[in-house]
């Protein structure tokens, strides 16, 4: 049974560079793709979005940014988790792939035909949000407050998600902020539990 039609399932930036061993490693990152995974049959639509740098991208250290170089375009490390479920993957969408431009939201990506993430939501009529994936305290982060300053009711699956932890509490003090702003905060088995009952988490 497929959760309602007003749902989507956001896979945040499952990339192998930020899984273990890769340029950005956010600890126990690879640990989102099982609950993507499961996650995944239960929902209508699934969308899928990908860090996307170009190789001297502004927010890459050589360049006087914060990170190391990561996720450059066509590169390995921007790859999808090789064990992440493509196969009901309806769209990928791309951010923060020009030279000069960072972003953490996904509402600030496009598709391969240009489309942005709302645009693609609105018209499959999409009023709620699921959300797993990478990292906690950046791009999910982001993704989920515009989200929510966009009008959309927005779950964050708790045990789907990883912090990168510049400090040890950013993804407790993300999360945190995240609920204030009225997103729920659910596990997956009470996602998976809702669904077999046939209603949405509160
Ligand atoms: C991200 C740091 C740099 C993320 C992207 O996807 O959370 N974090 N670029
Ligand atoms: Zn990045």
């Amino acid at each position: 049974m497929k959760r309602s039609l007003d749902s989507a399932l956001v896979l945040v930036d499952i990339q192998n560079d930020f899984c273990p061993g890769g340029a950005l490693a956010v600890a126990k990152g690879d640990e989102t793709v099982a609950v993507a995974n499961s996650l995944m049959p239960h929902f209508p639509l699934i969308i899928s979005t990908q860090d996307w740098h170009p190789i001297n991208h502004v927010s890459f250290k050589e360049r006087g940014g914060p990170w190391p170089p990561h996720c450059v375009q066509g590169t390995q490390g921007a790859d999808l988790h090789p064990a992440l479920n493509r196969t009901r993957i309806g769209h990928y969408f791309f951010k923060a792939s020009s030279v000069d431009n960072d972003a953490y939201s996904e509402f600030e990506g496009t598709d391969d035909k240009g489309r942005s993430l709302d645009e693609v939501l609105r018209s499959y009529e999409v009023t709620r949000l699921y959300v797993v994936g990478l990292a906690t305290d950046y791009c999910v982060r982001a993704t989920v407050l515009d989200g929510v300053s966009r009008g959309y009711q927005v779950y964050v699956c708790t045990d789907g998600v990883r912090a990168v932890n510049v400090d040890a509490r950013d993804g407790e003090k993300a999360l945190e902020e995240m609920s204030s702003a009225g997103v729920h905060l659910v596990t997956s088995a009470e996602i998976l539990q809702s669904e077999l009952a046939g209603f949405a988490p509160s």
